[in-house]
């Protein structure tokens, strides 16, 4: 071959996008007709909503605006907010905008106070879940034809059954085998050979540990995706997976009062989850004062649904804590990312004044010689101010540990800028996660 002929092939094969679509034409979709097709289908939303849902209804009416109002996206920000409590006032099915015999599945989250919350989908809610999960899935790494071991937990929590239609939708064969049992998901990951894991992070690393423990060895296995999410985790215990279990482990994120998982995801350059931007719309908003900010500053997500039939939701605040950016990703996906959730802005702990999130406290814990990466934190209150007490595994049985504990410590002042007592466990004692892992134990009294 020429070297000009070469330099021509060289540049095609830079250049051809490597990325598997499993929707190319929507992954793909230049702006311009993202963002038409996004207004057309939120004013069919809001007439949804607002002839269905009387709580949408009575909201718009009180700012004064008709869904025939909404001309562009901008006019977005005329409308009110939606809250969790506006769900739980509401329950179980008063923000359906469908009657209830429509409904082809309901799914509810417990919350740790007061009625749960509960989501209902119709029959064509739950193809279009399935699609985006199937979306999801894919622009993680997952392929047809791969077997999907999901340890999402299956039941009224949206991880298991949403992961596991969209699996199915993939074109993979799925292995449901929910959370828990550890040790028989360890012998059946390596028999069935599963290549995609489907679990939280926190299960992935439990998952980890009770392999090495019990001399298997799953980075030999045909594991090479894990697409995990459901809780904040942290880039340090993203390598902790990633090392253990010999994958590529790519972060989902969803919550049930939107759909549930499938809503964004990260593609394999690991650098953002793309959020789905033809079913909804993302905004990141300043907490306080509820105004928009711009790219790239942190605030809180605010997501409106664009396609949803049986729970529209507008402007619903998720209280998750991150930054959006419109950069083009080198994948050629055209939807935005989202950055890392840090975490919810109602976990977010205030210790001596510092606003400390436990995501960043993992940061620093997670790859500490000596230490193993499980951990909780613990808050209470002593005379007007709360302390804050960091439990942390040791790696082996240990005797005096308090020169470490005391290093551990300084790391954390030094790099969270939060004073904290650090207590080193013994190896086993600090507890192990099936689902979402409890990372604070909060001893303060409860108000009122
Ligand atoms: O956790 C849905 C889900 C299942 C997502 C499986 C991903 C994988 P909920 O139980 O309603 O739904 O909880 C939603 O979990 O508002 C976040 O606070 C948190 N969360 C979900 N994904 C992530 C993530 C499911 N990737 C709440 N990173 C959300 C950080 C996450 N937090």
């Amino acid at each position: 071959m020429s070297a000009m002929l070469q330099a021509r092939f060289q540049s095609r094969v830079h250049h051809r996008p490597r990325a598997w679509y499993f929707d190319r034409e929507a992954e793909t979709l230049p702006r311009e007709r993202l963002e038409r097709l996004q207004l057309k289908r939120l004013r069919a939303t809001l007439k949804n909503s607002y002839s269905n849902v009387e709580l949408h209804k009575s909201r718009m009416d009180a700012a004064g605006v008709r869904p025939r109002d909404i001309r562009s996206l901008k006019d977005l920000a005329q409308l009110p907010f939606t809250v969790k409590a506006d769900l739980r006032e509401h329950y179980p099915f008063g923000l359906f905008a469908r009657p209830r015999k429509s409904l082809a599945r309901l799914h509810a989250s417990s919350g740790t106070t007061g009625k749960p919350t509960v989501v209902g989908y119709t029959r064509s809610d739950i193809a279009t879940w399935s699609k985006l999960m199937a979306r999801s899935l894919g622009c993680a790494g997952a392929r047809p034809g791969d077997i999907v071991h999901n340890a999402y937990g299956y039941g009224l929590f949206t991880g298991g059954l949403g992961a596991h239609y969209g699996a199915e939708r993939l074109g993979a064969t799925v292995v449901p085998v929910s959370g828990g049992g550890t040790e028989r998901q360890v012998a059946l990951l390596q028999d069935f050979g599963a290549r995609v894991l489907c679990a939280t992070p926190s299960y992935a690393l439990n998952i980890a540990e009770v392999a090495e423990r019990d001399g298997i060895d799953l980075r030999a296995s045909p594991l090479e995706i894990g697409v995990f999410g459901a809780e904040p985790w942290s880039e340090a215990m993203r390598r902790e997976i990633e090392m253990r279990l010999g994958l590529k482990a790519l972060d989902v994120y969803g919550l049930s009062e939107i759909m549930g998982p499938g809503v964004a995801v990260e593609c394999e350059a690991q650098d953002g989850l793309h959020g789905w931007e033809d079913h909804f719309l993302f905004e990141v908003i300043d907490s306080d004062s509820g105004k928009p900010v711009p790219d790239g500053n942190a605030g809180e997500l605010v997501i409106t649904t664009l396609t949803k039939q049986a729970l529209p939701m507008i402007r619903y605040r998720t209280r998750d804590i991150t930054r959006l950016t419109r950069e083009r990703c080198g994948c050629g996906r055209t939807h935005l990312r989202i950055r890392r959730i840090t975490g919810r802005n109602d976990d977010m702990l205030i210790i001596r004044g510092v606003n400390v999130y436990p995501s960043q406290i993992e940061a620093v814990l997670v790859g500490l010689p000596g230490l193993a990466p499980h951990y909780q934190l613990v808050v209470e209150r002593r005379g007007n101010l709360d302390e804050l007490t960091v439990e942390v595994e040791a790696c082996a049985a240990t005797g005096d540990s308090s020169e470490t504990a005391r290093q551990v410590s300084h790391h954390i002042k030094s790099r969270v800028g939060v004073s904290t007592t650090v207590v080193v466990k013994q190896p086993g004692e600090v507890p192990r996660s099936q689902g979402k892992a409890v990372r604070v134990r909060d001893l303060r009294p409860k108000a009122g």
